[in-house]
C-alpha cells in the first residue's frame, strides 16, 4: 500500500490545556515520525510526498471565513505583541453564542474553536494545509483507481467541524478527502470513524448530507473526550451512525459494532470508503481507555477489506508509545491480507 506524507507537520509542535495546566501536547511531531518508522522497517510500500492542491479543496468542507482565521491567526496574535502558542479562552456558550465572527484575536479565537487543545504556533497552518495535501494526495490515487492508500496525516482533523478547531485538529483531511471523491465524480462516499474519540468534526459538516454516509465507534461521551456528542441518538437525515461504547471495551465487543457498522456501510454501496484510523483504541494509549491489542489491528484491517470497497487510510489519533506505529500499519496490512 502507498503511503503519503509530509516533513511539514514538523512545523507543528504545541501546547494544549489539559487537567488546569498548560503543558506539551500529546499530538507530538514524534508520533507521525514513529509511523513512517514503522511503514517502513515492515516494508509496507512506497512513500511519497504530498501534492499542493487549491485552497478551494479545503472551502469545500469549511466555511471560506474560517479559512482565513486559520491562515492569518498566528500573525494577528502575535501583531498583539505576543510570542507563545495562541490558545483561545473565552466561548461563544449557549446564551453568548452569537454568530457573528469577531474582529480581535482573542475573540476570533474563542469563536472557531470548541476547546483549548488546539494551538496555534507559528507554523500551524503550513503544517495543518500539507496535512491536508496529504489526504488529498492519497485520495486522489484512489479516486484513480488504486484499491487502498494511507494518508500518513499530522495534525489529525476529526474533531475539525465546518467552522471550528479542537482536540488537535484544525482541518478535516477525512471529510476533505470525501469531499474530493464527489467533485471528481463519486456519488455517494462513507465514512468510517475507528478513532478512540467520536469524530464530532466529520460528523458535523456531514450531518445533513445524504451523499456521506458517517459511522464512528467511540468512548461513550458520557466518560469521554468530546463529551458533548456522539450520542447514540445522533442520526441527522438517517446517513450518520454512532456507536458510544463503554470503556474498558475489548476486541470482542468492539468487533460487534464495527460489523454493524460495516453492514450499514456496504448497504449504502459508496464509490469509496474513508477510514479515520486513529490506533488510540491500544490498550496501552495514555490518554484513552480501549483494550485493542497489537493483534486486534490486523483483525480491524482484514475486516474492512471484507466490504470490498476502495479505501483511503487517514491518520488520526494514537498516542506517545511506540506501538502506534505497530498498530497502525497492522491495520493496514491486515487490510491487504498480508503479514
Ligand atoms: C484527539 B483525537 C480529556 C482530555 C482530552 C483531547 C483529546 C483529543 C483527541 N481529559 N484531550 O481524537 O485522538
Ligand atoms: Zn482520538
Amino acid at each position: 500500500m502507498l503511503t503519503v506524507f509530509s516533513e511539514n507537520h514538523r512545523l507543528h509542535h504545541g501546547c494544549e490545556l489539559k487537567d488546569g495546566a498548560v503543558t506539551p501536547s500529546f499530538e507530538s511531531p514524534q508520533r507521525a515520525e514513529t509511523v513512517l518508522a514503522r511503514v517502513k522497517s515492515a516494508g509496507l510500500g512506497d512513500v511519497i510526498s504530498a501534492q499542493a492542491f487549491d485552497r478551494a479543496c479545503y472551502v469545500a468542507a469549511h466555511s471560506e471565513r474560517y479559512v482565513a482565521f486559520l491562515e492569518n491567526a498566528w500573525a494577528e496574535w502575535t501583531a498583539t505583541g505576543k510570542t507563545h502558542d495562541a490558545l483561545p479562552l473565552v466561548w461563544p456558550v449557549r446564551d453568548l453564542a452569537i454568530d457573528r465572527e469577531r474582529g480581535f484575536i482573542d475573540g476570533k479565537l474563542g469563536f472557531y474553536a470548541m476547546d483549548a487543545g488546539a494551538p496555534i504556533t507559528g507554523g500551524t497552518w503550513e503544517a495543518v494545509r500539507s496535512s491536508a495535501d496529504v489526504a488529498l494526495t492519497g485520495i486522489q490515487r484512489v479516486i484513480d483507481g488504486a484499491p487502498s492508500a494511507f494518508a500518513l496525516c499530522r495534525p489529525p482533523g476529526h474533531h475539525a467541524a465546518r467552522e471550528y478547531m479542537g482536540g488537535y485538529c484544525y482541518l478535516n483531511n477525512a471529510a476533505i478527502a470525501s469531499e474530493r471523491c464527489l467533485s471528481q465524480g463519486a456519488k455517494r462516499v462513507a465514512v468510517l470513524d475507528v478513532d478512540f474519540h467520536h469524530g464530532n468534526g466529520t460528523q458535523n459538516i456531514f450531518y445533513d448530507r445524504p451523499d456521506v454516509f458517517f459511522a464512528s465507534l467511540h468512548g461513550d461521551p458520557d466518560v469521554s473526550y468530546p463529551y458533548f456528542s456522539g450520542f447514540e441518538h445522533e442520526r441527522g437525515e438517517g446517513f450518520t451512525v454512532n456507536y458510544p461504547l463503554a470503556r474498558g471495551t475489548a476486541w470482542a465487543s468492539y468487533r460487534q459494532a464495527l460489523t454493524d457498522a460495516l453492514i450499514r456501510i456496504v448497504a449504502y454501496k459508496p464509490d469509496f470508503l474513508v477510514i479515520s484510523l486513529g490506533v488510540d483504541t491500544f490498550e496501552d494509549d495514555p490518554i484513552s481507555h480501549f483494550k485493542l491489542t497489537s493483534e486486534d489491528f490486523l483483525r480491524l484491517g482484514a475486516d474492512i477489506a471484507g466490504a470490498g470497497i476502495a479505501t483511503l487510510f487517514v491518520m488520526e489519533g494514537g498516542y506517545m508509545v511506540d506501538e502506534i506505529g505497530i498498530n497502525a500499519v497492522n491495520t493496514l496490512q491486515g487490510f491487504e491480507g498480508g503479514r
